[in-house]
C-alpha cells in the first residue's frame, strides 16, 4: 500500500499536493513550521522538525511511508541531506521535485558570489539603497555594510530587533513583474540581492532588476549529494507509477 511523504514548503510542492490529491494516493504533506499560517494543502498535513535524520526515519518508519518526495527549497539544504541520510537508513525511495536554477539572459547584471557573507562583501563601500529578498533568517552578515538604506521581505512581521536598521516589507510571494518594478522605482532601489531560487514565485524581482538595468548580487545555491531529481510533478507522479492527469 503505498503511503508518500511531501518535504512541502514551495509553490511545487503544493502543485503536486493537489495532483496527489487528486490521484487519490494516500500522503502526508509537511512543513517545517517557519511561517505562522502556512497555506493550507489537500492532503493531511504536519508542522514541524522530525528531530534531525534519526528523526525522519523513525517517523519514515512508524508512518508506514514508502516513497518520500524531496519538494522543499533548493536552499532548504539542511532538510534536503536529511532526507538523502534517512531514506538510505529507512531503504524508501526519494525523489526531489527542484525546479531548475535561473539562468542569465542578456540584460542582466548579476554578480555572482557563493554565500550570504560574500554577497555583502560584494556590496560597493559608497552607500545604496539595497533590496535584500533573501528571507528573515540569513541577514546577519549585512550589518558589517550599515552605510547602505535597507529594504528587507518577510513572510511575517519580525518578532525580534534587527541586526541593522532596515525597511520591512512583509509579503507572502509570488510577485508579479508590476508591483516589484513599482516598489523599487517608489524606494529608489539601487542594488538586488537574492538567491538563485529558480521558479516563478521568485522570479519577478529579477525580471524588474533586468528592465530597470539594475545590478542583482546572486547566491548561488548550496551544493547538495547526488539524489534522484524531476523539475516537473508530471515526473514524479509517474516515478510513484500514477501518470497525472494534466489539467482535469
Ligand atoms: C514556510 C509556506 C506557495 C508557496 C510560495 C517558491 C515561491 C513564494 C518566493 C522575495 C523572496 C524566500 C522565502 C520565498 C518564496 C514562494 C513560496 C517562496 C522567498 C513560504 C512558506 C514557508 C516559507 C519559508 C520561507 C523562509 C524564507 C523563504 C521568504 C507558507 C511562504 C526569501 C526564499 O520568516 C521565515 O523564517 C521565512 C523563511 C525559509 C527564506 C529565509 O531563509 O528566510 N521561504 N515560504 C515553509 C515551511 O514552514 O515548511 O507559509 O505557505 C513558501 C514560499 N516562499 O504555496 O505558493 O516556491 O519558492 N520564500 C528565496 O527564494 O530566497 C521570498 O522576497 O523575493
Ligand atoms: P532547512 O534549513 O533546510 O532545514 C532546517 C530544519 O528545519 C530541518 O533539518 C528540519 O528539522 C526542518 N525542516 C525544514 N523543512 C521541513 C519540512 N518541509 N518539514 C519538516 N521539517 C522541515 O530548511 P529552511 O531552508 O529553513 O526551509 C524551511 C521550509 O521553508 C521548507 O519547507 C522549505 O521548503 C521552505 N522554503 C524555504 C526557502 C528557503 O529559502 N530556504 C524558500 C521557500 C520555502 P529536523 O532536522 O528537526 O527534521
Amino acid at each position: 500500500m503505498m503511503r508518500a511523504l511531501i518535504l512541502g514548503g514551495t509553490a511545487d510542492a503544493s502543485l503536486l499536493a493537489a495532483e496527489i490529491a487528486r490521484a487519490g494516493i494516500e500522503a502526508v504533506y509537511s512543513y517545517g513550521g517557519r511561517t505562522r499560517a502556512p497555506a493550507d494543502q489537500p492532503l493531511p498535513t504536519r508542522i514541524g522538525g522530525f528531530g534531525g535524520v534519526s528523526g525522519l526515519a523513525d517517523y519514515i518508519r512508524r508512518e508506514g511511508i514508502t516513497h518520500v518526495i524531496d519538494a522543499t527549497h533548493p536552499f532548504a539544504a539542511e532538510m534536503s541531506r536529511h532526507a538523502i541520510e534517512a531514506c538510505a537508513d529507512a531503504d524508501t525511495p526519494l525523489i526531489a521535485l527542484e525546479r531548475a536554477p535561473w539562468t542569465r539572459v542578456s540584460g542582466d547584471n548579476w554578480i555572482d558570489v557563493d554565500d550570504v557573507g560574500a554577497a555583502a562583501a560584494a556590496l560597493p563601500e559608497a552607500p545604496a539603497n539595497v533590496f535584500l529578498a533573501i528571507g528573515r533568517q540569513h541577514i546577519a552578515p549585512f550589518a558589517s555594510k550599515p552605510q547602505h538604506t535597507y529594504t528587507l521581505r518577510f513572510v511575517d512581521p519580525p518578532e525580534v530587533d534587527l541586526p541593522f536598521a532596515a525597511d520591512v516589507i512583509v509579503a507572502r510571494g509570488p510577485f508579479t513583474l508590476r508591483s516589484e518594478l513599482e516598489m523599487m522605482r517608489t524606494r529608489g532601489i539601487g542594488w538586488i540581492v537574492a538567491r538563485n531560487s529558480g521558479g516563478g514565485g521568485a522570479r519577478a524581482k529579477i525580471d524588474a532588476a533586468r528592465s530597470l538595468g539594475l545590478p542583482v548580487i546572486m547566491i548561488a545555491r548550496p551544493q547538495l549529494p547526488e539524489r534522484p531529481r524531476v523539475e516537473s510533478v508530471t515526473d514524479v507522479m509517474q516515478w510513484l507509477g500514477h501518470s497525472a492527469r494534466l489539467g482535469a
